[in-house]
């Protein structure tokens, strides 16, 4: 149902890959998603999912994960749905460290609804509603899921698919809220308008532009500003929601008097 050259379809595909190596049984895992060209990923799935409203997948996943800790929920979201409108229930889902897997696709504006300005747009850069270029800053949702608190953070491109799933099956394995960024390519709008009018010439524009953390803490501020770390950026070990709300509760007697 996507574009051609779109990204998501990469990512999905290394997402069913690393449920399957991971043994993951459909009865127990969930897929919450939000709205968007990202949000129609459910529709070709057959584990439990959830389609959700803009903005808010994480806090329907949130509800889900608190009620029952067993499952597997993983979140998939646009930079719209996750760091845009939904940006207060990112961080907050980060703040509490719970143990969900957020897969956010950022093709750095609104996809589904014509390529409005998003809060990862780059400066200056063009889409629908900054026909003159973006005023505003963008966003590092990596570097804003670290700081709110995440125990794990990655980012990966299309360009670099293999290793998406590694980073994947990594970022579903850690306890505690995990994020991996998916630099994605919509020719459709961002890259038509941004002189980047097919997929080979966004998949190139990723490739010059990322790096390792190790190479990129080499580079100077200004070089920096024009590049992007890519691969595993935060693993820590935090407790999570659920382990520290269950400590309290037993502390409590379990609500008993
Ligand atoms: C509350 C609300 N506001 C606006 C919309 C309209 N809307 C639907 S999809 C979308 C943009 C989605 O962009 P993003 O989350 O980045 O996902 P993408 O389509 O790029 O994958 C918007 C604004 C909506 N459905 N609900
Ligand atoms: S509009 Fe962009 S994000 Fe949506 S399916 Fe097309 S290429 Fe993908």
């Amino acid at each position: 149902m996507w574009c051609s050259g779109c990204g998501i379809g990469v990512m999905l595909g290394a997402l069913l890959r690393a449920f399957e190596e991971l043994g993951y049984r459909n009865a127990d895992t969930v897929v919450v998603t939000g709205i968007g060209c990202t949000g129609k990923a459910d529709d070709y799935l057959v584990t439990n999912a959830l389609h959700t409203t803009h903005g808010r997948a994480l806090a329907y996943a949130t509800g889900i994960k608190a009620f029952n800790p067993k499952l597997h929920v993983v979140v998939l979201m646009g930079d719209g749905d996750s760091v845009t409108i939904g940006g207060n229930h990112f961080i907050h889902a980060a703040r509490r460290n719970i143990d969900l897997t957020a897969i956010v696709i950022n093709n750095f504006n609104y996809g589904m609804t014509g390529g409005q300005v998003s809060a990862t747009t780059p400066g200056g850069s063009f889409t629908s509603t900054t026909a003159w270029g973006n005023p505003e800053r963008d966003f590092d949702i990596c570097a804003l899921a670290e700081v709110a608190g995440a125990s794990y953070v990655a980012r990966e491109t299309p360009y670099h698919g293999w290793e998406m799933k590694e980073l994947i099956k990594e970022a579903l394995n850690k306890k505690g809220f995990s994020v991996v960024e998916i630099f994605s390519p919509c020719p459709t709008h961002f890259g038509k308008n941004n002189e980047m009018k097919g997929t080979r010439e966004m998949l190139d524009w990723f490739r010059r532009r990322s790096m390792t953390v190790e190479q990129y803490r080499k580079l100077s501020a200004a070089e920096q500003a024009s590049h992007f770390p890519i691969g595993k950026l935060v693993d820590r070990d935090v407790p999570d929601f659920n382990a520290r709300y269950e400590e309290i509760r037993s502390r409590a007697g379990n609500g008993k008097a």
